[in-house]
């Protein structure tokens, strides 16, 4: 079954999802997050694919839920139907890397898309927002809380109450992107970060990726004793063995994923 709101193209063990709704800003409709969820379950479940990449058009990558969809429903309906929480469920259930490429605008449900990949690029142009309170409501897939422990009480409150958006320059200072390239070279240095990943061993990378969100749900010492357990449990791999080996006769590893 195809797609109608997004694309997803395979290639060089990279699985490109773009979304697609031009005329809506990607504004981020039920069908939009089902095929999202769809598209990333494909991927998971795609031996080929070793890094996924969520990126929208120049202009937005997502401007938010769609409020026109979204206007008319009451509280039992958003309530009892469990507005987005399935496809929510599904992405954080992705164990295979996943890097958002922003450009343009990424606002309200499109702020937290973003932020529940694994780390997010951007374009010097993106702009970013939790603009939900000029709608009265409040953020609902997750911005109160990961942008709170992405950029601190403070600066998150500011976006929040006042639903101001934030420049590129000023997400990658606050902590909440991890680089910012031009426009231009979005999608090249996207990729390029997701061919890196897709050289590594894919059990480390998912050990890492587990142990780095560990970090969000954890006290200090339990995250330490797991990240320790996890280093530990890595000595039973083939790969461990072959990294260590490659870079005492100066050679790359040959990963094997196991
Ligand atoms: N929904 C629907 N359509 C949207 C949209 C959106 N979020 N954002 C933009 N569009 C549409 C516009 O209506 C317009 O459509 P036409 O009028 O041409 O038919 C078209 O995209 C172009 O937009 P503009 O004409 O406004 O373009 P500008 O360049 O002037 O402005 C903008 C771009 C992105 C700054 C502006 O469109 C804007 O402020 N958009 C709304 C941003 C926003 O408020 N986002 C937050 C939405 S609320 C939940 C979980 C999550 C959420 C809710 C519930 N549960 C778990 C229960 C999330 C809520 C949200 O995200």
């Amino acid at each position: 079954m195809g797609y109608e709101t997004l694309n997803s193209e395979v290639s060089n063990h990279i699985a490109v999802i773009r979304l697609d709704r031009p005329d809506a800003m990607n504004a981020l409709s039920t069908q939009l997050l089902g095929e999202l969820a769809r598209a990333l379950r494909a991927a998971q479940d795609n031996d080929k694919v070793r890094c996924i990449v969520i990126a929208g058009s120049e202009k937005a990558f997502a401007a938010g839920a769609d409020i026109k969809e979204m206007s008319e429903k009451s509280f039992a309906d958003v309530f009892m139907g469990d507005l987005f929480g399935p496809e929510v469920d599904v992405m954080l259930r992705i164990r295979k890397p996943i890097i958002a490429a922003v450009g343009g605008y990424a606002l309200g449900g499109g702020c937290e898309l973003a932020m529940m990949c694994d780390f997010i690029i951007a374009a010097d142009t993106a702009k970013f927002g939790q603009p939900e309170v000029n709608l009265g409501v409040v953020a609902g897939i997750g911005g109160t809380q990961r942008l709170t422990r992405a950029v601190g009480k403070a600066k998150s409150m500011d976006m929040h109450l006042t639903g101001r958006f934030m420049s590129a320059e000023e997400a990658e200072r606050a902590g909440l992107v991890s680089r910012v390239v031009p426009g231009k070279k979005l999608m090249d240095e996207t990729l390029a970060a997701a061919g890196k990943i897709a050289e590594k061993s894919m059990v480390t990378v998912t050990a890492i990726k587990e142990a780095v969100n560990q970090s969000q749900e954890m006290s200090l010492s339990q995250g330490l004793l797991f990240e320790k357990r996890m280093f530990h449990a890595l000595f039973n791999t083939e790969d461990r063995a072959e990294g260590m080996k490659a870079f005492l006769e100066k050679r790359e590893p040959q990963f094997r994923d196991r």
